[in-house]
């Protein structure tokens, strides 16, 4: 399964965010370094379920809308130098490992110093929290080759392959190939066999790059001032305000509201009646719902997961013409996959002996036959023939 890690100073609001959107019961204050121990946790991103335009009912969608488990990590805040320790720096480091793409949580209010304390809304730029998280990845990377880098210079002889080889073979648990290292080398014109290890570190900043994709959340989006949220428009920063989903998710389950995460409205339920403080609370959520078209909780994980990782949700069914597995259960699984996945790859996702007896595939839709190396597209229906 995927992992989004949330990561950021302290006191940005990842553990609200992680509250909001797995509904799980973690702490939340205003001081840093609330949250020292990572918090564990599935959330989901949001996509239509094929059903409704089969005009089937599946009983695993929400009005037509499927919610697709992802994990999700609440990790504890990072200050600046935290690659030398401190803050709870390595730890919190080393807490981003297992995740596939990263929730950079900043504070777009600008209501908190880069250490997390308070100083009031619009007195920090939260841009200079965004190029500071990226290097202190880039330094922690820089950190472990360094421990090595005696080790594989001598090895290597003077072979570039080697050194290649060598610096993969630490960052194969971030993914890293030689290849990667290779092209790495080529665009920074790199002469691997004579650099110092200070020179490495704008290698270490690609691999970054290439194996933890980057998404900045703007949390707080509903106390920022018009200012810092044009500036932080311009980078492409996804807003959000993660206090509002998680009174949305609470009101909706207290069935006071109708509302999913990732809508960008709600209503109130009939026959309920509102204290003025809830009316006035709902209002300003409203007021932030309209100008982002949501709270901006559920389209952050969204963008996380089909724009940052490129995923597709792929229906793998065992009865092509009811579209339903052996019990007649329609549509009863979602798999998120890489763009690029074959219905091979499907096989081998849904059980490794499946995939291993792997025949032919069939398109549920067209009820074709497709070939083993056929390209998925999202929203895709797939019978899976194998020998077992
Ligand atoms: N206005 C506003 N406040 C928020 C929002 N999200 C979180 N907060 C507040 O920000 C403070 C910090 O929230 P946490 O979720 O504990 O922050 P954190 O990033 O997990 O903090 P650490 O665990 O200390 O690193 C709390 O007072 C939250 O209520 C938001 O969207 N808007
Ligand atoms: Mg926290």
């Amino acid at each position: 399964m995927i992992t989004l890690a949330l990561a950021g100073k302290p006191n940005c609001g990842k553990s609200t965010f992680f509250k909001a959107a797995t509904m799980a019961n973690v702490e939340i204050a205003n001081y840093p370094f609330t949250t020292i121990n990572p918090n564990f946790g599935v959330a989901y991103v949001r996509t239509k379920c094929p059903c409704h335009d089969l005009h089937l009912t599946c009983g695993h969608c929400v009005d037509g809308n499927r919610f697709v488990a992802v994990n999700l990590i609440d990790v504890a805040g990072l200050v600046p130098d935290a690659h030398k320790g401190k803050g709870l720096g390595n730890q919190f480091l080393d807490n981003l490992r297992q995740a596939d793409a990263i929730l950079h949580v900043i504070d777009a209010s600008g209501g908190t110093d880069s250490e997390g304390n308070p100083v009031g809304v619009g007195n920090h730029d939260p841009e200079e929290d965004i190029r500071f998280l990226i290097f202190e990845m880039t330094m922690w990377v820089h950190g472990i080759l360094e421990k090595h880098w005696t080790r594989i210079s001598r090895m290597s002889q003077g072979k570039g392959t080697v050194i290649q080889q060598g610096i993969a073979d630490v960052f194969t648990g971030l993914g890293i190939t030689m290849e990667d290292i290779r092209d790495v080398e080529l665009k920074l014109k790199l002469d691997l066999v004579h650099v110092t290890i200070e020179e490495l570190i704008p290698l270490c900043a690609e691999i970054v790059k290439i194996s933890k994709p980057m998404l900045v959340v703007g949390n707080k989006v509903d106390e920022a001032p018009e200012q810092l949220r044009s500036k932080l428009a311009a980078q492409n920063v996804a807003f959000a305000s993660a206090a509002s989903e998680l009174a949305l998710r609470n009101a909706a389950g207290a069935h006071i509201i109708q509302y999913l995460p990732g809508d960008s409205v709600f209503s109130v339920a009939d026959k309920v009646s509102l204290t003025a403080a809830q009316k006035g609370g709902l209002a300003k959520i409203a007021e932030v719902m309209k100008q982002y078209k949501g709270t901006g909780v559920q389209q952050a994980i969204n963008r996380a997961v089909f724009d940052l990782l490129d995923m597709i949700v792929v229906y793998p069914v065992e009865d092509e013409n009811h579209f339903c597995n052996k019990k007649g259960e329609v549509l009863p699984d979602a798999f998120l996959m890489r763009k690029g996945s074959t219905p091979h790859d499907l096989a081998h996702q849904v059980h490794t002996d499946i995939g291993k007896g792997f025949l032919y595939a069939v398109d549920a839709r067209t009820k074709m036959r497709i070939k083993e190396n056929h390209l998925l597209k999202d929203g895709d229906i797939i019978k899976i023939v194998s020998v077992h």
